[in-house]
């Protein structure tokens, strides 16, 4: 059983035997792939960890729409411009799914966010990093939605039902918008010998952020073990990452781009693709507030926040002058 193997990361997790009968049950509800829903007992750190996890992922949604909204308006064609602003409109519909699903866990969309915006939650690294060119609008969609895609897929099957049913829809849209970005990479990498290398440049980028996204290495992870145990994540970040490796090499050489690392090479014996060292010290930088565009990504949304106030005062008065109504109906 997954509570009595996993041993991974700094954490271990508690065994069936040691469990009250309560948390016991529990386990093997989830052990036997039960869903948990909103009104189940659960133990605190369940849900805190789904808390955690949840807004987070919430947050990188929002904070991720900034990066491609920088070219919406210097997209190269109508068309692209339409694509990119419903993608971009799709990543705001996820961060909504997400904030919904966390308030299932009876806490307050609002706290969330004021967290986002105070600096004290966590989002995505990835979109810690500027997009200097059009191709980079590419390699997002190809590279951090085609990452976003190999952590998601095994989410929808998350033992918390409400995170798990909206990964679903989350998961057919992040297709598409894997899609959309590979076709914006293909259209370079088969234009003049100047949009190739704008193309070969936006990989060179965000390879290594991409690969970093996948979060710390398995003995480095505070939280897989006892999220892998609870089915929470049903893969650990490094096999997670390897799998994302394993299926972009051929895309990268399909591109007729060149590696962005020296060491990717094929292992026969391991059935993998080695590759190198990721640099670990600047993933913690940003994660820890001191990416290349940390600040300016929270001052972005807190100029969101501040400027839709009004929004949200409308929206008050008339909820107020409708209730008389809508409790007499
Ligand atoms: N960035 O113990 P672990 C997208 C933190 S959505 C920042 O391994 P865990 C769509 C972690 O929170 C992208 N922080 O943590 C899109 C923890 O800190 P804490 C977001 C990171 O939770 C595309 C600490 O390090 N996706 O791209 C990162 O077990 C294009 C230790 O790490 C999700 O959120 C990181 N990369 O595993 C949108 C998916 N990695 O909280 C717009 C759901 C780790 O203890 C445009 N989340 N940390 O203080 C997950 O699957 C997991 O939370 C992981 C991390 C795998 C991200």
């Amino acid at each position: 059983m997954y509570a009595q193997m996993v041993e991974t990361g700094s954490t271990s997790v508690k065994k069936l035997e040691a469990m009250e009968p309560q948390e016991r049950a529990f386990q093997e509800r989830v052990d036997a792939g039960i869903k948990i829903e909103p009104r189940d007992w659960m133990p605190a750190a369940y849900r805190k960890t789904l808390v955690r996890q949840i807004s987070q992922h919430a947050h990188s949604e929002y904070v991720g729409m900034l990066p491609e909204a920088n070219w919406l308006t210097r997209a190269p064609t109508l068309k692209r411009k339409a694509i990119l602003m419903a993608k971009i409109q799709d990543e705001a519909g996820h961060g909504l799914y997400l904030y919904s699903a966390a308030e299932t866990l009876g806490v307050a969309r609002d706290d969330l966010y004021q967290d986002l915006l105070a600096g004290k939650a966590k989002y995505s690294s990835i979109f810690n990093y500027p997009t200097l060119s059009w191709a980079d609008i590419g390699a997002i969609g190809w590279l951090v939605d085609g990452s976003a895609i190999v952590n998601q897929i095994p989410l929808c099957r998350c033992s918390y039902g409400p995170y798990a049913r909206a990964m679903v829809r989350v998961c057919k849209e992040e297709s598409f918008h894997q899609r959309q970005g590979f076709e914006i990479m293909t259209t370079l990498a088969r234009g003049t010998p100047e949009q190739k290398a704008m193309a070969q440049d936006a990989l060179n980028r965000w390879w290594w952020p991409s690969l970093a996204m996948h979060g710390p290495a398995d003995d480095k992870s505070a939280n897989s073990a006892q999220s892998m145990a609870w089915k929470i994540k049903r893969h650990s970040n490094d096999e997670l990452r390897q799998r994302f490796i394993d299926q972009t090499v051929p895309q990268i050489e399909f591109l007729g781009l060149d590696l962005p690392d020296p060491d990717l090479k094929w292992n026969e014996a391991r059935g993998h693709y080695d590759f190198g060292q990721i640099d670990w010290v600047e993933f913690f930088n940003v994660v820890n507030g001191k990416g290349p565009c940390n600040a300016e990504r929270l001052a972005a949304r807190k100029k969101a926040w501040d400027e839709g106030a009004w929004v949200r005062e409308a929206l008050n008065a008339h909820a107020l002058k409708h209730a008389p109504q809508q409790a007499a109906a």
